[in-house]
């Protein structure tokens, strides 16, 4: 999980297909229509001299949608493949999910899909490409998705950190001949050679001394574990995954934040605060530098102390009863593991076809998506799942559609999730309420895992 100094070799047309209908038909008057374009980009990372790097993207820097307000989003695919949009993190209708393959049909090159959903929690999303999507994570098809709570926070600023990490070729594009590549499948999956926040590359951002800022953090790289800190700045956790703390927390150490995960800090920049004070990534030698807070001025200090919490969400809470369903769920495989064999598309094969499948990695002896659901349980619900990481890596576990609470020591037990970082050998239990009907994913972040096999469902039914 550290990272080397070496890792940092930069660091100084179809016809429009008709959108289909939606089960609910009526639009009403309340109803806030957006437009999101899925197309290529390009970013002037090494300007003046160098050409520009050709990414993916979504037309815009940020979403922001406010809790409880219903959107139609009608998201138009200029690109040359197929692709489909996940609403990371939020509790939304299955139909919605954008799971190609499992919610939806992926939208083609040309076409149109409208996602309608009422956002339910206010905090600190993503929205990503669910199709191809180590390709097209890699590439760089995602957004911060910010949804706003209904009464303003009270704050001096807002800042969003989106830090991502690029592989580049040897004549500064993207690497796209690596794409899939098997050794980055079975190990750590693919970590690059570029770390960009916001798409640039140590953005300075300005702040006054004195401030009190809600800074979101979201990590979008397929596979790297980024380990942050600000060490200038005093700072509370005030939120994980888009859901608050009841008590926000003081942070006093490096914060891990793996692949889809997300905080939300508070920061006190501090009144006698001059110049930049650095945001880094702690690696095996001198921390590296992300970005920098450019201090610019002084403001008058309004706030001071521990920050009252963020209002709660609508979460279904767990309560004391004992869970309604208990399963397992066994991670295995990978480098350097003792996968021997697996079932794959209903058949079980030895190692060594499974390699030729590109199949690496098994939840409870199934490699990729099992035919049945790991577990089948009606809304409203208590389920209890222990993950056991019987590999030699670190995994990202997402859950879609639900926040869970897990006993990792390492996490206060309040905090919720919807990706949790298990470490090599880890084990845990995470507990939640089967929420909305459908189809719900349960799957490794590290992308290129989910590629090679880590990816199982739930079903819940009405
Ligand atoms: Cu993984």
């Amino acid at each position: 999980m550290r990272l080397s100094r070496r890792d940092f070799i930069w660091l100084t047309a179809a016809g429009l297909v008709a959108a289909p209908a939606l089960a609910s038909a009526s639009i009403t008057p309340d109803t806030r229509r957006l437009k999101l374009v899925l197309r290529p980009e390009q970013r002037h990372w090494f300007a003046p001299l160098g050409e520009p790097v050709g990414l993916w993207g979504f037309d815009g820097d940020e979403l922001r949608l406010r809790q409880g307000e219903t959107v139609d989003i009608e998201v138009e695919n200029r690109l040359p493949n197929p692709s489909s949009v996940h609403w990371h993190g939020l509790r939304i209708d299955n139909a919605m999910d954008g799971v190609s393959g499992l919610t939806q049909d992926p939208i083609p090159s040309g076409g149109r899909f409208i996602y309608r959903f009422t956002p339910q929690d206010a905090g600190t999303f993503w929205a990503h490409s669910h199709h191809q999507t180590y390709e097209q994570l890699a590439r760089g098809l995602y957004m911060p998705l910010i949804v706003e709570e209904s009464k303003p926070v009270d704050v001096d600023r807002e800042l969003t950190l989106t830090l991502d990490d690029w592989r580049l070729n040897e004549s500064r594009q993207l690497d796209t001949r690596s794409l899939g590549d098997m050794h980055d499948w079975a190990h750590g999956g693919r970590v690059g050679n570029l770390l960009t926040v916001n798409r640039q590359i140590k953005p300075q951002l300005r702040v006054r001394a004195g401030e009190r800022i809600r800074l979101r953090l979201l990590n979008t790289a397929n596979a790297r574990i980024m380990l942050v800190k600000l060490p200038e700045v005093p700072a509370w956790i005030w939120a994980k995954d888009g859901q608050p703390l009841v008590s926000p927390r003081e942070l006093n150490e490096t914060l891990i934040l793996a692949p889809a995960e997300r905080y939300d800090l508070v920061l006190d920049i501090p009144e006698q605060a001059t110049g930049v004070l650095p945001v880094q990534l702690e690696s095996d030698q001198a921390p590296v530098d992300l970005a920098y807070l450019r201090v610019d001025g002084g403001a008058d200090r309004r706030f001071s102390g521990t920050p009252s919490a963020l209002p709660a969400n609508p979460l279904p809470l767990l309560g004391d009863a004992e869970p309604v369903h208990r399963v397992q769920l066994d991670m295995t495989g990978g480098a350097m593991g003792s996968l021997r064999q697996a079932v794959y598309r209903g058949q079980t094969f030895g190692v060594r076809e499974l390699v030729k499948e590109k199949q690496i990695w098994a939840f409870n002896g199934i490699a990729n998506m099992p035919e049945q659901p790991l577990l089948e349980a009606r809304s409203g619900e208590l389920i209890e799942i222990e993950m056991i990481n019987n590999t030699r890596w670190p995994h990202s576990m997402h859950l879609h559609g639900h926040h869970f609470q897990a006993d990792l020591a390492r996490y206060d037990k309040e905090l919720w999730h919807d990706t949790l970082v298990m470490a090599a050998g880890e084990r845990t239990h995470i507990r939640f309420r089967a929420d909305k009907p459908g189809s719900w994913l349960l799957h490794c972040h590290m992308i290129e895992h989910q590629a090679a096999g880590m990816v199982s469902w739930i079903r819940v039914l009405a």
